[in-house]
């Protein structure tokens, strides 16, 4: 090492560039054969070791990383550095500097040790084109000063887009298969370069694919005409496969198309069914980006059919007897339901003939003509349908959901027909 015969830091690199997904990977250190020499131990009487930044940027990180004899030991406020053991320091780093106040017994050796351990690591993906200017100063409170500088450039690369918020799965009630189901409503992707995906392509494909599977996109900012995809009316890309008929969906974009525009179009990806029932058995749905850089990126999301519950109750049903179809959907299940209707039948028509007497001139009697209000027996249908999944496994926590449930049906009942004041129209 050639070391001159002066105070100061010598064979500090003047310029240095580093690759951006080097130094997104981890620390790196800025330059591993700066010296630093000094002919008179003065320069460290209450001196200061200070790396400063100009330039600087939100995603640069600065701080001095263990190696070559240096070890940091940080505390709250600050770090205790030590060479071989020997406290030298104490450092301060954070944002565009490094300060390391010197112990006064700091040797020449020590000083190019902390000038070694000097890392830099950036946690962005999309440097700016602007070099820092990295400076390396040794002062102390007498005055004397030195310094060497380098120029730090990042080179940028490529990041692969990033998928966020696909679902693990999508599951559907069978009687959506015909209609079409959105895969996933709120699946978004990114280029984390900026540079979004013009040139690039989405792609989705469905495992096991059949003839009666069809891939298609629900309506939307997007639509497709023949081979042709368009954004509001303007093409921006081709169909470069269909998705009827077991194949897959995929456009490759001509234009301009930003992290929201490929998001939204992801969003509007759906699958429907053509087959007489619908498929049972989840299968694995792979959408693939690729971005303006052409890399690509694949996520995945299982696409099922739950079996639907029989449409229980119609509004007519539940006059004749609220329960009997309730009472039918869990015949299926392994456990005495009969304790759990007693109660919700007591409940429930304790709330009714409540309502009742409350307008004065129904009896029980009356009770089967109501005209029920569609909220109930919406609720109603849900319930039923719930009760059904519970009965298709059998565990013996059913009871208590069910009780549970019927609770909350008696309150509900109880919700919408106590509001009903001065209108014998509603009940009868
Ligand atoms: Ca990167
Ligand atoms: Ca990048
Ligand atoms: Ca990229």
């Amino acid at each position: 090492m050639a070391a001159k015969a002066k105070t100061g830091f010598s064979g500090l690199d003047k310029s240095k560039t580093l690759a951006e997904n080097t130094v997104n990977a981890g620390p790196v250190v800025l330059d591993s054969n700066v010296t630093f020499t000094a002919t008179s131990p003065d320069i460290f009487t209450q001196g200061y070791f200070l790396v400063d930044v100009t330039n600087f940027g939100g995603n640069d990180h600065f701080y001095l990383k263990d190696g070559g004899g240096i070890k940091v030991v940080y505390g709250q406020d600050f770090g205790s550095v030590y060479y071989n053991d020997v406290l030298v320091g104490t450092v301060t780093s954070g944002g565009p500097y490094i300060s390391v106040t010197l112990e006064p017994n700091v040797t020449a050796e020590s000083m190019t040790a902390m000038a070694r351990a000097v890392s830099y690591y950036y946690d962005g993906d999309t440097p700016s084109a602007f070099g820092r200017v990295v400076t390396y100063r040794v002062l102390n409170s007498s005055g004397a000063d030195t310094s060497a500088t380098m120029q730090l450039k990042l080179k940028p690369e490529n990041d692969a887009p990033v998928f966020s918020g696909l679902d693990a799965q999508s599951v559907h009630s069978a009687s959506q298969a015909a209609a079409g189901v959105v895969i996933d409503a709120d699946v978004h992707v990114a280029n984390p370069d900026l540079t979004g995906f013009k040139g690039g392509k989405l792609a989705v494909h469905l495992a096991g694919a059949t003839a009666t599977d069809q891939l298609y996109l629900s309506d939307g900012h997007f639509s497709i005409t023949g081979k042709k995809l368009y954004l509001d009316g303007k093409q921006v890309g081709t169909v470069s496969a269909d998705g009827h008929n077991g194949h897959d969906l995929a456009f490759t974009f001509s234009a301009a198309i930003s992290d929201a525009q490929a998001s939204q179009l992801a969003e509007q990806v759906s699958y429907r069914s053509t087959a007489a029932s619908a498929p049972s058995g989840a299968r694995d749905v792979t959408f693939t980006v690729t971005d303006a850089e052409k890399s690509s990126t694949s996520a995945h999301v299982s696409l099922g059919f739950e079996a639907d519950a029989p449409t229980l109750l119609s509004a007519n049903a539940m006059v004749s007897d609220p329960f009997a179809t309730l009472k039918a959907a869990a015949s299926g299940a392994p456990d005495d339901l009969s304790a759990v209707f007693a109660t919700l039948e007591a409940r429930a028509a304790g709330l009714l003939e409540a309502a009742s007497h409350a307008h004065g001139a129904l009896g029980a009697d009356h009770l089967p003509d109501l005209h029920l209000p569609a909220a109930v027996a919406d609720y109603l249908d849900a319930i039923g349908s719930s009760i059904l999944d519970h009965a298709q496994s059998a565990h013996p926590a059913l009871v208590h959901e069910l009780s549970d449930r019927a609770a909350a049906l008696a309150a509900h009942v109880h919700d919408v027909l106590h509001p009903v004041h001065g209108s014998a129209d509603a009940l009868i």
